[in-house]
């Protein structure tokens, strides 16, 4: 199996490039947040809750975010040949929960691809984005606490795969295009 996190901060491309990667490996999405964002226009208990953290640039609680991974995961075991995790985990605590839970089905994370992306170009990109798409949480404001909440909690993950030998960044500025070559390059090193 491949199993793959694009890791990097709020609007640095993960989904944008986590779309790309799916199709080119034949592999597996899963996005916190677009599940997170499913949850909560299905009115579920679980997007109403998420809902107040997501609209404060909040991260939502690891146990409502670990839970909802672990579903999504057993629900698409038997039929894939890996995963891209795309804006999970989030946490340290959420790191060692999908360690935990790939170990259980006798396998583990291959590679961590951070995308290193500037604060002034996150907050343009959100910006820019917040005028089409609706997301309460695309804002100037908004952002400013997302990467506060990034650089506090979501960071820390870097080193704990640091440690383990699996981080590699790239830079995540320049063209769409560029970028997905730069991320195929490493995806297509690993087990060389
Ligand atoms: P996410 O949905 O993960 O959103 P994101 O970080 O904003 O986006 P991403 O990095 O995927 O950027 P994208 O490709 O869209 O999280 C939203 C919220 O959900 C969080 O704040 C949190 O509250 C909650 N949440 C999610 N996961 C959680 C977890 N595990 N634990 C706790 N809470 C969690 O790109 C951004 C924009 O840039 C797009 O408009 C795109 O078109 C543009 N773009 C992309 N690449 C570009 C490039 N190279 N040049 C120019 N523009 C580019």
């Amino acid at each position: 199996m491949l199993n793959l996190i694009l890791f990097g901060p709020p609007g640095s491309g993960k989904g944008t490039q986590a779309l790309r990667l799916v199709k080119r490996y034949q592999l597996c999405h899963i996005s916190s947040g677009d599940l997170l964002r499913e949850e909560r226009a299905n009115n579920t208990s679980l997007g109403q809750e998420a809902q107040k953290y997501m609209d404060a640039g909040q991260l939502v609680p690891d146990a409502v975010v670990i839970g909802m991974i672990s579903n999504k995961i057993d629900q698409q075991w038997n039929s894939i040949k890996g995963v891209i995790f795309d804006g999970f985990p989030r946490t340290v605590a959420q790191a060692i929960a999908l360690d935990d839970m790939l170990a259980q089905k006798n396998t583990q994370i291959n590679q961590v691809i951070a995308l290193e992306v500037s604060l002034e170009e996150l907050t343009q990109r959100i910006v820019e984005r917040g005028k089409v798409s609706g997301r309460s949480d695309d804002t100037a404001e908004t952002v400013v606490k997302r990467y506060e909440e990034y650089q506090n909690k979501t960071l820390p993950v870097a080193q704990h795969y640091e440690h383990q030998n699996k981080l590699v960044a790239i830079k995540g500025e320049g063209s769409i295009d560029d970028i997905t070559a730069a991320l195929s390059a490493v995806v297509d090193r690993i087990g060389q």
